[in-house]
Formats: structure tokens, C-alpha cells, sequence
């Protein structure tokens, strides 16, 4: 790993031991002659922070000191998971922390895997931006984080008789050690009330006053960069109950009442909306986007007034990212500032404002964008609505200067909704105010172009651009996979790859190479055996090392087709029962595994998961079939979960009706990992196609310009394979018992119903899983696949997206804080 110089803290391991024992007795309280695993974990955390702490400090002196231009990610959810491995591997000090511990008598994998998850996201979006801020810190960028501290993160699931049930994660109950919080970092947000006029040296400007207030607190995460000092922060604002608002209520008499007031505060920021696609017109998810908002531009603009007088150098000083629609009240949050605290004029304000916002959306159905419903924008944020409602006149007037009188265009285009329930649009708000919009892979941002935000291309195309995720091999090979990480440093002869992705490409030239095929095997025959260990603790489940692992795991969508996937397990399964001996012995024993959350309120996706685990049942427990095929559903997937099962993973399922995964990101950890892809030609994995080469992974199904006429013409033009509707009706007959209870699910797949082509799919689906097949028994070529796989990932490297956003959207530069 990197060698890094010591800033005060000494980082050999008789230091680092002694700092671990003397957190033992003075932070945890414990003897240091005697404490358990959790303690130990504890100790050495708080023994990490504090280093973290060290060059965090370090590099916001140093940020201060250049001023550079800086970017502020703006983002209500961040999958963090655990920070320990992560945080040792980046300061590059996990053998001397593994050292330290072994003369402890502790061993670190097992301190490591004590550590809670940190699940404030619901997925894909989430976790993006929890690679982005490891690649923002690894690059030198002068970036911030902002976010929410949800009390509660994601549910945990819990699986009883086969059913999702969810269980509140409070995961703040054994403290916290990755954060810090800053009782004196707080700012006031308002709610609710009225606007009034005012006149002052003869100009009229608006007031708001407020009718509640609510305090923001900040917590700082500090997130090391590899290779680097430079350590950024996430700031994560909790909610608090604010003095000012209580004065007038005690002074009424109601104390008890005052109390329990205050008290209510805190429900902002309580929670994590469930939802992964939209949650709409609830007022608590509305005040936690403002709360959230209002807090961190606060914060930004004392940073910018600390050296800076004239706010018209705001554009080149920072850049605002707004991380899809979710945090875009920020844009009439800026104006109201800009003009009716700091009193520009409108134009002026509005220039400001433009020049400064960025705008990523994560989404490809018009469905799932963001309505905010004018009733209650009115009530909340009265001064919002109003600031909204001007901007979208101003954008009318320019459309039709520009377009003339259509009105169809008109209507689509506007900011706001006419209709039953009258609405803001934030997407065209955030367009529109925006200097650049992305998505989030080609696919994806030909799509906008082309269909959702048709209207808003042909008007300004020079906004539209394009930004394929990435992931941070960080974490999804160096800390997740550690024997990978040393067999590819071995190969290459170099550990740069961690920090500079393209050198993976050196693999290609040893692709055949039967030595490196051998240590290729062991590797990944280690992790298998982890994942095995895993499945058995969890579903008691036995499983054969020479069977193919194929895992499919994420939340829990129609589009997403888990349902394509589990019929073609009970396919195979139908298929084994029916064959002659002989037959069997050819069959590539498999462990099918599935793993991922449904939304509380999403039904067919918690059938989904019930007809797993009824499928699951009937066939673990055939003898018949022996150890040619297992289904196992993973309960609770999460991160840290993830980081187990994809280095064990030979195949992974990527399936999702072409048209509809805004990009994907678990194929990319895949991917690194060497786990061949099996997938649709949807979102990123058609730039995957570009860099491995369509013979390197299993392709089937229809492309996205087929999809629509498939739908239309339906039953005329769609050949669904007999088999197909042989498996529905078993699942309709009862044959894996809850015969009511799965009916509307298979309802949703059969005939002019399959919305997602499942059955369309299907044949070519089967093909590309015979090729699998047939792949897998030929373990030289499988393991050449996988090879060029890792050698071929590294496009998709967050490092490279960064770079793409830093170059082509925010206009930053490095700022490496010395060493
Ligand atoms: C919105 C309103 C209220 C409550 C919750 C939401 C909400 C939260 C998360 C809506 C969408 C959310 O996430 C969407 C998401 O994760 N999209 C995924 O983003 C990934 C990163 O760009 C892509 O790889 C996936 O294709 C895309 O589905």
C-alpha cells in the first residue's frame, strides 16, 4: 500500500497500539486488560478518527488558504456502509493496524465486520454518491458533501414465512465514532407563514415571516482520499429544536406543551423515505428537502463571505451539484436570498443562479419525476412558491419569444402543472435554471434527448451532456477483495491501478497466461468459499463450490425483472425433473442467489420476494434434484453484504427491460471483480459491450428500439415460448403453494399485461443462459472471460466520471493539500 508521512500521530504499530489501549480505558471505559471484540473494534475506530481528524484539518487550512473554486455535491441520500476498512486502507495503514491487533490478540477482519452499516440511501443514487465523495477526496478536488442525518436509515428486512417485513434501523444506538459534531455550526430554517411587503430607500422588497423555525446542526464525516492527505467533509445537518421559536411560547405559560413542541423538531430529520422512485405530496419529505437545502447554502454562503464581498463572484467560486430533483428547492432558496436578503436585482440574481447549478437526473420514466403540489409549497415555503412562480413566467416569456404561440409545447414545458392537483415540475425547473443537465450513461442521455426532455434538447442542446457512473475500486476491489487487489498488483507489478483505473488494461496482455489462470482460480474459489460460509449461516444452506454462483442483486423492481429471472429458475428446474439420468450429468450445477428490498408500499415487488422463497422451498428441498440447483434469497442486503457476495459471484444478472435502468452500477463492481455479466443491452452495460467485447458476456433480449413496438403490436408480433406460459401456470396452479396470493402477479406478465416483455424476452433469455452454461464448463475460457472483464473495467471507475464532471461541468481544479 502507499506509504504515507506521519503528520502527529505515528502511525508504526507499537503506536498505534498504544493509542488503541488508551481509547480502550478512556473512550469506551473499559480495562484495557480485558474487552471483547466490539470494545476492541471501538477503540481502534476512535484510534482511525482520530488520525482522519488530523488531515481533515490539514487540508480545509489548506482548501482556506488557495480559495480555489470549490463544488458542493448536494445529495438527500448517501450509502456510506461501514468506514473502518475503508478508512485504514485509504490513510494506508491496514497492515500496521492488522499488526497492532494480532499482538492484541485481535484479528482485524473480525473487528471490522462489527461495524453497523451506515444505510442513509435507498440505492443506485445513494450509493453513487458515495463512490463520488471517495473519488472527489482521492483527486485533490476541493469538494463538500451535503446531506441529511437520518435517525433512521433504510429498513432492515426481515424475512418471516417468506415474507418482507421491515424493522426501523436505528443505527445511531451504539454511537458513531465516523462523525463529528459541531454544537457551533448551526443556522436557523424557517417554515410556514406569510409574505409581506416592504419598503426600504423608497424600494419594495418582499419579507417572509416565518411561523416555525427549526435549528440545523451539523455533523462532519471525514472521508480520506488514497494516495492523498486531502481529506474532505460530508456535512450532515440533523434537526434540533430552535431557542428563538420557543421564547414566545413560555412566555404564554404552556411550558409542558413548549417542550413537546420542541420536541417535534426533531422528526425532520428522523427518517429515510423507503422509495426509490418517488414518494409525492407528503409535507415531512417536502420540509426535509427544505431543511436540507436552507441549511447547506447557509453554510456555503458564510464560506464564500469569509474572503469574498462581491456575490457576483459567486459563479467562480463555487459550483452546486444538484444530485437528480430531490435537493432543487436550492434554486428558489438561492434566489430568495440573492434578492430579497441580499437585494439584487431579479436579472442579476437570475444570472447568478444559472451560472451555478448542475443538474443530474437518475431517471428514465416521465413517472417517476418529482411534482411538488402547489397547496403545499404554498403553505410551507409561501416566499418559494411565489419566487417559482416568477421564474416560470420569465421562462414562458422567453419560450414564446422563441417558439411562438404553440401551446401544446407550452404546457409540457412549464414549470407548472395544470390539472386536478396543480404542481411544480422540479426536473424543468432544475433544467431550466441549470447550466447543464446530465445523465447518468449514453443510453441514458440519448434518451433525454430524445424522449423525456424532448422539448427542453431542441431549445438548448448545448446544456445537455453526458456522465456515465462509475464506482470507486476502493472500495469494490481493495477493500472488498483483497486477494484480487494483491493478485493484480502482483501481475501488474504496481499498486498505481488504485489510483489510476486505466492501468488495468495491463491484465489483457497475460488473458491467457495458464499462470495467472491459476492464481485467477484460487482467488476467486477463496471468495466463493466466503460467500458458501455466508449462505450457510444465513439460510442453513449447504451449497457446492463447483456450482455456478449467479447472483441478481438490488432493489426489488418490475423493470428490473427479479420475476424474469425466478421464472427461469423454476424453468430449470422443470427442465432437470423431466430428464433422463444421463441427461443430469451434463447439467452445470447452479446456486441461484437473489437478494434485495422492496419499498414498504410496493406490492408486486413483495410478491417477488414471497414467490422466491416459496420457489426457494420446493426445490432446496427436492432430493430429486439434488445439488444441481439451489435458490437462496440473501435477507437484508446492504453494502456490506454486497461487498461479500460480488467477489464470490460467477455470473451476475443485469436484466432490466432495455429502455429502462438509467445506467446501473452493480454491473461495474461485477465487473472489476471478474464475475461475468449476463444482461440486456439497457443503461451502462452497452458501454460494458464497448469495452469487453460483446463475446466476454451473455447479451439476449430485446434492444431499446424495439421495445415500443413490441408493446404495441403485442400478441401479433410477440412469439412468448410455450414454456413461458407452462411456468406461469404452474405458479397459477398452486404448485408452489399461495395459489391466490401470486394470481395478480402472474397477471402482471401474461399477455398484453407484461409491460416489461418478460415473456418477449424469455427464449432469448434462455439462450444467453445456455451459453453460460456452456462457458462455464470450459473453465479456461470462463476464466479468461473473466480476466478481460477486470482488465476492461476500468471506464467505469468513478475516478473517471469526476474527471468528467470536474473538466466538463463544474470547471475545478485539484487542490492536494501537502504532505
Ligand atoms: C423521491 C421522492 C421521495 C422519496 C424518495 C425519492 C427517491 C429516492 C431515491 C427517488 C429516487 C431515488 O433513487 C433513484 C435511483 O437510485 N436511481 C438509480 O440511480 C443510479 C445512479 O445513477 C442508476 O445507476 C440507476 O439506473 C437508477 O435507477
Amino acid at each position: 500500500m502507499f506509504e504515507l508521512m506521519d503528520g502527529f500521530l505515528k502511525n508504526d504499530p507499537v503506536s498505534l497500539q498504544k493509542d488503541i489501549l488508551d481509547h480502550v480505558e478512556y473512550t469506551v471505559a473499559r480495562s484495557r486488560f480485558s474487552f471483547d471484540d466490539f470494545e476492541a473494534y471501538q477503540a481502534l475506530s476512535h484510534c482511525i478518527r482520530d488520525r482522519l481528524i488530523e488531515r481533515w484539518h490539514d487540508t480545509q487550512i489548506h482548501f482556506k488558504r488557495k480559495d480555489p473554486k470549490r463544488v458542493y455535491f448536494l445529495s438527500l441520500e448517501y450509502l456510506m456502509g461501514r468506514s473502518l476498512s475503508n478508512s485504514i486502507i485509504n490513510l494506508g495503514i491496514r497492515d500496521q493496524c492488522a499488526d497492532a491487533l494480532s499482538q492484541l490478540g485481535f484479528e482485524f477482519e473480525v473487528l471490522a465486520e462489527q461495524e453497523g452499516d451506515a444505510a442513509l440511501g435507498n440505492g443506485g443514487l445513494a450509493r453513487l454518491s458515495a463512490c463520488q465523495m471517495d473519488s472527489l477526496a482521492t483527486m485533490d478536488f476541493p469538494a463538500w458533501g451535503y446531506g441529511l442525518r437520518y435517525q433512521y436509515g433504510l429498513f432492515r428486512q426481515v424475512i418471516l414465512d417468506g415474507f418482507q417485513h421491515e424493522q426501523p434501523d436505528y443505527w445511531l444506538n451504539f454511537g458513531n465514532p465516523w462523525e463529528i459534531e459541531r454544537v457551533h455550526v448551526t443556522y436557523p430554517v424557517k417554515f410556514y407563514g406569510t409574505v409581506e411587503e416592504d419598503i426600504s430607500n423608497g424600494e419594495k422588497y418582499k419579507v417572509w415571516i416565518p411561523g416555525e423555525m427549526v435549528e440545523a446542526v451539523a455533523y462532519d464525516n471525514p472521508i480520506p482520499g488514497y494516495g492523498t492527505r486531502n481529506t474532505i467533509t460530508l456535512r450532515l445537518w440533523a434537526a434540533k429544536p430552535s431557542n428563538q421559536h420557543d421564547m414566545e411560547a413560555y412566555n404564554t405559560g404552556d411550558y409542558i406543551d413548549a417542550v413537546v413542541t420542541r420536541q417535534r423538531a426533531e422528526t425532520i430529520s428522523s427518517i429515510l423515505y423507503p422509495d426509490d422512485r418517488s414518494h409525492q405530496g407528503k409535507e415531512l419529505r417536502l420540509k426535509q428537502q427544505y431543511f436540507f437545502v436552507s441549511a447547506s447554502l447557509q453554510d456555503i454562503i458564510r464560506r464564500f463571505k469569509d474572503g469574498h464581498k462581491d456575490l457576483n463572484q459567486f459563479p467562480d467560486k463555487v459550483a452546486l451539484q444538484l444530485n437528480d430533483t430531490h435537493p432543487a428547492l436550492a434554486i428558489p432558496e438561492v434566489m430568495r436570498i440573492l434578492v430579497d436578503e441580499e437585494r439584487l436585482g431579479w436579472n442579476e440574481a437570475f444570472d447568478i443562479t444559472c451560472k451555478i447549478f448542475s443538474f443530474t437526473t437518475h431517471t428514465v420514466l416521465a413517472e417517476a419525476l418529482e411534482k411538488i403540489p402547489v397547496d403545499l409549497l404554498e403553505s410551507l415555503l409561501p416566499r418559494h412558491l411565489q419566487i417559482i412562480y416568477d421564474i416560470n413566467s420569465y421562462f414562458m416569456e422567453e419560450l414564446k419569444r422563441r417558439i411562438g404561440l404553440d401551446y401544446n409545447r407550452l404546457s409540457r414545458m412549464s414549470i407548472v402543472e395544470e390539472g386536478a392537483v396543480k404542481s411544480i415540475r422540479m426536473a424543468n425547473l432544475s433544467i431550466f435554471c441549470s447550466h447543464t443537465v446530465n445523465g447518468v450513461s449514453r443510453l441514458h442521455s440519448e434518451l433525454l434527448q430524445t424522449r423525456v426532455f424532448k422539448d427542453f434538447y431542441e431549445m438548448w442542446p448545448e446544456k445537455f451532456q453526458c456522465k456515465t457512473n462509475g464506482v470507486t475500486q476502493r472500495r469494490w476491489i481493495v477493500v472488498s477483495n483483497p486477494s484480487l487487489c494483491a493478485l493484480i498488483s502482483k501481475w501488474l507489478g504496481t499498486e498505481s491501478w488504485i489510483r489510476d483505473i486505466d492501468l488495468l488494461m495491463g491484465l489483457r496482455e497475460y488473458a491467457a497466461d495458464i499462470s495467472l489462470h491459476q492464481e485467477w482460480q484460487m482467488v476467486r474459489k477463496i471468495n466463493k468459499m466466503r460467500l458458501a460460509e455466508y449462505i450457510e449461516a444465513t439460510s442453513g444452506l449447504k451449497v457446492s463450490l463447483d456450482a455456478m454462483f449467479d447472483v441478481q442483486i438490488k432493489r426489488i423492481h418490475e423493470y428490473k425483472r427479479q420475476l424474469l429471472n425466478i421464472i427461469g429458475i423454476i424453468h430449470r428446474y422443470d427442465c432437470i425433473k423431466n430428464m433422463a439420468k444421463d441427461d443430469r450429468k451434463k447439467v452445470v450445477p447452479r446456486i441461484c442467489i437473489i437478494g434485495g428490498k422492496a419499498a414498504p408500499g410496493y406490492e408486486m415487488a413483495k410478491k417477488i420476494i414471497k414467490l422466491c422463497h416459496a420457489v426457494a422451498e420446493k426445490i432446496n428441498n427436492d432430493s430429486d434434484i439434488g445439488d444441481l440447483l439451489k435458490l437462496v434469497f440473501i435477507p437484508d442486503y446492504n453494502v456490506s453484504v454486497a461487498e461479500m457476495i460480488i467477489p464470490g459471484a460467477d455470473l451476475s444478472q443485469h436484466i432490466s427491460t432495455a429502455g429502462h435502468e438509467a445506467s446501473g452500477t452493480g454491473c461495474m463492481k461485477f465487473l472489476m471483480n471478474g464475475c461475468l455479466l449476463l444482461a440486456t443491452a439497457d443503461g451502462s452495460t452497452v458501454e460494458i459491450i464497448e469495452e469487453i467485447g460483446e463475446d466476454n458476456m451473455f447479451l439476449f433480449g430485446a434492444k431499446v428500439h424495439e421495445v415500443a413496438t413490441l408493446r404495441e403490436k403485442g400478441s401479433t408480433i410477440v412469439k412468448v415460448p410455450l414454456q413461458f406460459a407452462r411456468v406461469v401456470r404452474m405458479v397459477r396452479d398452486g404448485y408452489f403453494g399461495f395459489q391466490d396470493y401470486f394470481q395478480s402477479l402472474c397477471d402482471t406478465v401474461e399477455g398484453s399485461d407484461d409491460y416489461y416483455l418478460l415473456g418477449a424476452d424469455f427464449e432469448s433469455y434462455l439462450e444467453a443462459q445456455a451459453a453460460a452454461d456452456k462457458a462455464f464448463v470450459d473453465q479456461k475460457k470462463w476464466t479468461q472471460m473473466s480476466i478481460l472483464s477486470t482488465a476492461g473495467s476500468g471506464r467505469f471507475s468513478s475516478d473517471r466520471t469526476i474527471q468528467d464532471y470536474a473538466e466538463q461541468t463544474w470547471g475545478i481544479e485539484p487542490c492536494r493539500c501537502p504532505l
